[in-house]
Order: C-alpha cells, then sequence, then structure tokens
C-alpha cells in the first residue's frame, strides 16, 4: 500500500476509535471529522472493509465498527512489533508478483535497509526452493524478511532452521494444532506440508551481507483449492482446512516476527548445536523410512538417523552404512 494512502486510512479508522461496538457515526460527521466529502467516506469504509475491518452500515443512522481487523496491516503490526528488531518496516502489499523479489531488490537498493517486512495479500508468482512455483492465493500468509544478521559463517546452513521454528512455534501457539518439521525447512501437520521456507542469502567470504527470508502458511484457505494444481497435493494442507475456521493472521504474523527474533538470539549467543536440537525435538521424521530426491540423481531410500549440527541429513541406506545428505527433498513413509 502507498504510504499517503496508508496514513489517510490510519486517521480515518482513529476516528472511529472510542465508538467502536457500540454509536453509529453518521457519513456527514464523518465527512466533517476527517474534512473528506461523503463519498470519499464511502471509499474509505470500502477500504478498510477490505482490509478486514467489520462495519455496520444501516441508512439514516451511519456507520459503526463492529470488529477490528485480523488481517496483517502494517499499522497493527507497527503497534504490536515497537521493540521487535526484525520489524523495523513494515511494506504491505495487496498484490505482489512474489514478496521474495520485492524483499530482494530493497536489499539490493537500499544497503541500510534491516528489519524490513515485506506481505502481499497473494502472490501471482509466488517462489519455491530450486525454482519450483508456489501457489499464493488470497487468504494465506505469504511474507518475506531483511535482515542483515551478524551470524558466523559456519553457522549459516543453520539460519534456515531458525525460520522453520519460529514458523512451527507461531503456528502452534496461535492454533494449538501439533505442529511439526520435516527436514530441510517444511513445516508439518498431520504428515501434511501448511507452510514453506525459502532462504535467499547474499554472503561474502566470512559474513553474511543480507538473509532474506520467505515464508509462505497457507492459513485462511481450503487445501482443496490448491490440490488439483499440485502434483503430489496428498501432502498438503492449511490451517484452515485443519481447524474448520479462520486464524487471526495479524496475531499469527507478530508471533512469527518475535519467535524469529528469539530464534535469531539464541542462535547468536548459544551457537548453531542449541538451534539443531530443539529442531530435532519437533521433527517427525527420524527413524522413519524416506526416500532421498536430489537435482540429477536417482531417488535413494533410506532410515533418516539424525540430523548434524550443520544441518545434514543424516541416512542409513544401507545396515551399518550412513550417507550425508545436505540438499534436496524427503518423502517420508508415515
Ligand atoms: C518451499 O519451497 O516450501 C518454499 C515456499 C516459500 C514461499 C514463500 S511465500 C513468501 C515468499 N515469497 C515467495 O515468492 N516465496 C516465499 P519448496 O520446498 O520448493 O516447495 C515447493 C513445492 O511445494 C512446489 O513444487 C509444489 O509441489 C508445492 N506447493 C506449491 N504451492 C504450495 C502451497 N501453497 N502449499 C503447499 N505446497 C505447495
Amino acid at each position: 500500500m502507498r504510504k499517503d494512502k496508508e496514513q489517510i486510512t490510519i486517521k480515518f479508522l482513529a476516528l472511529f476509535g472510542s465508538d467502536r461496538g457500540q454509536n453509529f457515526i453518521s457519513g456527514q460527521s464523518l465527512a466533517k471529522r476527517a474534512g473528506i466529502s461523503r463519498s470519499a467516506v464511502w471509499k474509505h469504509i470500502c477500504r478498510l472493509r477490505k482490509y478486514g475491518y467489520e462495519i455496520d452500515s444501516i441508512r439514516g443512522l451511519g456507520y459503526r465498527l463492529v470488529n477490528d481487523t485480523q488481517a496483517p496491516v502494517p499499522w497493527k503490526l507497527q503497534e504490536r512489533l515497537k521493540n521487535c528488531t526484525v520489524a523495523n518496516e513494515i511494506v504491505y502489499m495487496e498484490s505482489a508478483i512474489s514478496t521474495q523479489i520485492t524483499a530482494l531488490s530493497i536489499a539490493n537498493k537500499r544497503p541500510e535497509a534491516n528489519g524490513v517486512v515485506v506481505i502481499a495479500e497473494k502472490q501471482t508468482g509466488g517462489r519455491g526452493r530450486l525454482k519450483r512455483k508456489w501457489l499464493s492465493p488470497e487468504g494465506g500468509l505469504w511474507l518475506s524478511i531483511l535482515l542483515r544478521p551478524r551470524i558466523a559463517m559456519p553457522s549459516i546452513t543453520v539460519v534456515p532452521f531458525v525460520a522453520a521454528l519460529a514458523v512451527r512455534d507461531a503456528i502452534e501457539e496461535e492454533t494449538g494444532l501439533d505442529t511439526r518439521l520435516k527436514w530441510p525447512n517444511d513445516v508439518m501437520i498431520s504428515g501434511r506440508k501448511v507452510a514453506g521456507i525459502l532462504l535467499d542469502v547474499s554472503a561474502e567470504a566470512d559474513s553474511i551481507n543480507y538473509a532474506v527470508f520467505g515464508i509462505g502458511i497457507n492459513a485462511n484457505l481450503d487445501a482443496s483449492a490448491l490440490i488439483p494444481r499440485i502434483p503430489d497435493s496428498q501432502g498438503v494442507t492449511s490451517l484452515r482446512s485443519e481447524l474448520g475456521h479462520n486464524v487471526n493472521r495479524l496475531e499469527l504474523t507478530v508471533s512469527i516476527l518475535e519467535k524469529l527474533e528469539y530464534y535469531l538470539n539464541l542462535l547468536t549467543a548459544e551457537g548453531k548445536y542449541v538451534i539443531i536440537s530443539t529442531w530435532k525435538k519437533h521433527a517427525d521424521m527420524l527413524g522413519r523410512k524416506i526416500t532421498i530426491m536430489q537435482v540429477n540423481e536417482a531417488a535413494k531410500k533410506g532410515i533418516a538417523i539424525d540430523v548434524d549440527a550443520d544441518g545434514s541429513l543424516i541416512v542409513e541406506v544401507q545396515p551399518g552404512g550412513n550417507i550425508k545428505v545436505n540438499s534436496g527433498d524427503i518423502s517420508v513413509r508415515y
């Protein structure tokens, strides 16, 4: 959303503030207090409804704000995340090609930008890992976070695990659903993927220049809307499909960003071992039969034994014969 539009929306919203849920305010009074025309009032009401505010309107009485928004609108996030270092700036878009592309372009254009959260209500060209596509219709939570973290190079391989932990914890906190992790960085419910993570890093010899964390959560959409478009659709779910109702995407976003800050601080303070051991506590694929799929290699079967301190998966491919896998995907036999 453009900053000037955003400011007008915030001002207009403030007019409702003290009367929430009680009195109607006439269109005429709103127009006078906001210094705008009656038709502009109507436009603002429509915009607020689009941002998830529930507003009653009754002819002759005017408007009444019934319910606050549960969408991750920037003014709400800024208010809630005042002291959160990973969210210094919020860029909110109704539609983006990919929040990852937007965040990467901010990273390249503004060397000082740090803690920039880019959120889009939908993406038309959402990206997965290895140039795969990520379906991102309205109702999901699609965000990218640009950070310039002070992380030593040896820890870089565990950074995606930090993001997966933050998303897992946030989903569990907001929904109570039993949420598990699958190597390398999928977030699962009942063996189905509910969220994916993409990390783009620009690094120099011994330090990270920037990292862009892309997080996609199938929140308030039905898994059945994704199924026809995903080859392995048995393995996909959404929070709404699991719960039977919508989740508060604003609270979920706040929680993800707070937890991302927490786990990044933990990584800096205590190193990568604590991240991997916490990740393993929440993984549900260790000890199970898996198939490993890697680019330009034949699929291999084995048993997932462990994840080492660098985040590589240790797989027993024959009795006593372990291999180390540091890229690719796995499918798990549950
Ligand atoms: C991922 O890739 O899991 C990383 C997804 C990251 C998406 C976020 S959204 C915000 C930010 N902006 C972006 O453009 N991207 C990030 P990967 O492990 O490669 O999984 C991709 C595969 O999952 C696809 O090839 C499909 O098979 C499947 N897939 C596509 N859309 C899906 C969805 N919405 N839910 C579950 N699976 C999906």
